[in-house]
Formats: C-alpha cells, structure tokens, sequence
C-alpha cells in the first residue's frame, strides 16, 4: 500500500471515530414517547425512556413498560411483518371500528414529522426523537 493511500486511510478513521463516540455507541441515548388519541381526544401523555445505540423501537418500548407501571403496550405478531401494534394502555384498534395505532415520529433533528414505511419491530429511532402512537381510523 502506498504511503499516501496510508495516510488517507487513517485521515479517514481519525474523522470517523469521534462521530461514533458522540453517538454513545456503548450508552443509552434519549427518546420521548408521546402518546395521542386523535379519536377519543385523551390528553396526551408522554413518557422519557432511553434508546440503545441503533436499537430498535420496540425495545425501548419493552424496557419503558418495565420500569413505568403507568405505560402498558401489546402486540401481534404478524407472519410476514413482525410485530403490530395491537394496544396502548388499554385501548385497542378494532377491525370493525377501522381504529388502529399509528406510529409517527417528530425528529429529534429539524422536527419534521414523518410516517415510518416499516413498524415497531424494525424502526430504528435517533437519539432525541419523539415516537407518536397516534390512536386513529383508517
Ligand atoms: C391495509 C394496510 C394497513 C392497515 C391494515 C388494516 C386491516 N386490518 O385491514 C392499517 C392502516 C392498520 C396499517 C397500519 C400500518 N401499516 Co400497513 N399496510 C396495509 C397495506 C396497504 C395492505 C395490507 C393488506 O391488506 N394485505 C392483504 C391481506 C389479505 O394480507 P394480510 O397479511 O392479512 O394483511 C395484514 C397485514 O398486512 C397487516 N399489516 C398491515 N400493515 C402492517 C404493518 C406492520 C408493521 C405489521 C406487523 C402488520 C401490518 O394488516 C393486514 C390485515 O390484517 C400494506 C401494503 C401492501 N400493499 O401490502 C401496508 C404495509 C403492510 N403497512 C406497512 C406499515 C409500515 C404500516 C404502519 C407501521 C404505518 C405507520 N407508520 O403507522 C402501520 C402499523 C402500525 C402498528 N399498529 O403496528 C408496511 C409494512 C412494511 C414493513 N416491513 O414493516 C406496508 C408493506 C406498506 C409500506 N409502507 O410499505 N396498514
Ligand atoms: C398532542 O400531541 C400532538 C403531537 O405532538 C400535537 O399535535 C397535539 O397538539 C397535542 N395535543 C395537546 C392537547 O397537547
Ligand atoms: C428533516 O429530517 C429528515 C430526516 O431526519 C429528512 O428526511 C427531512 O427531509 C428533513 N426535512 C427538512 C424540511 O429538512
Ligand atoms: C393523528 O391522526 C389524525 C387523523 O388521521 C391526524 O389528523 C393527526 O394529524 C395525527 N396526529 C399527529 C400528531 O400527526
């Protein structure tokens, strides 16, 4: 290898790293879950919890109901798409009704919010966003 592919190289890792740390590879990094019941007009209620690094949602979600008596979720598993969103502190989305639980997420960055294309079980959040269960109709 040549010495200046070399040093590029290494001019490449040196920019590289810090990016990793400031990401707290190793640490829990902040969430907030803001639940919103656009049907019943519930106030809304929204819950701090952490993310691990490029863990998924449903993870987060699974160690807030650990430790916080007061958020409660249940899920389905689909066969093809994992895990769907059934229940959030006991309301329910009901096939009759057309109701279901909507996830969107206010980013942490510019606070646009957007519509995930894929559910709980793969949806990755960033540090400092905000997940909405939006409780809506389709
Ligand atoms: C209709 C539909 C819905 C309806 C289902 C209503 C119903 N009971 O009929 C509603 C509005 C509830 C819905 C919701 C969501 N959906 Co949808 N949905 C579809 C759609 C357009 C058709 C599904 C269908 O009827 N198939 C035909 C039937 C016969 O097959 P089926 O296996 O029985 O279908 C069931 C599953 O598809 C399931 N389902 C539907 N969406 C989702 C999403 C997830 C994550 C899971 C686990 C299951 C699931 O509900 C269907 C009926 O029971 C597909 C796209 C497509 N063209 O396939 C997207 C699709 C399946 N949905 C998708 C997504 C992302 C969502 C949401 C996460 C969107 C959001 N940001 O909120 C939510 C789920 C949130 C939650 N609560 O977990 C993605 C899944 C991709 C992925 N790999 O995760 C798809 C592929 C569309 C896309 N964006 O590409 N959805
Ligand atoms: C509830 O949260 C949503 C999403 O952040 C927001 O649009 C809405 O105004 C909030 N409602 C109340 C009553 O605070
Ligand atoms: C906001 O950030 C998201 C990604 O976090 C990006 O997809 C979107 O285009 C951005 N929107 C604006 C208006 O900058
Ligand atoms: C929740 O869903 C309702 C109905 O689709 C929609 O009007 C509202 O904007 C959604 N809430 C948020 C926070 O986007």
């Amino acid at each position: 290898m040549s010495l200046i592919m070399a040093s590029f190289l290494f001019a490449a890792l040196l920019l590289l790293v810090p990016g990793i740390l400031t990401e707290k590879a190793y640490g829990p990094n902040p969430i907030e879950l803001t639940i919103v019941n656009s049907i019943s007009n519930a106030p809304n209620e929204t819950y701090s919890t952490d993310i691990v690094f490029r863990g998924i949602l449903l993870g987060a979600m699974r160690r807030l109901q650990q430790t916080n008596s007061d958020f409660k979720f249940t899920y389905t598993e689909d066969p093809n798409y994992g895990p769907f969103l059934e229940s959030v502190n006991g309301v329910a989305g009901d096939k009759a009704e057309h109701t279901y639980w909507e996830l969107l997420v206010q980013t942490g960055k510019n606070g646009t919010v957007i519509r995930p294309d894929v559910g709980i079980g793969c949806y990755i959040p960033e540090p400092n966003d905000r997940i909405i269960l939006n409780f809506t109709k389709w």
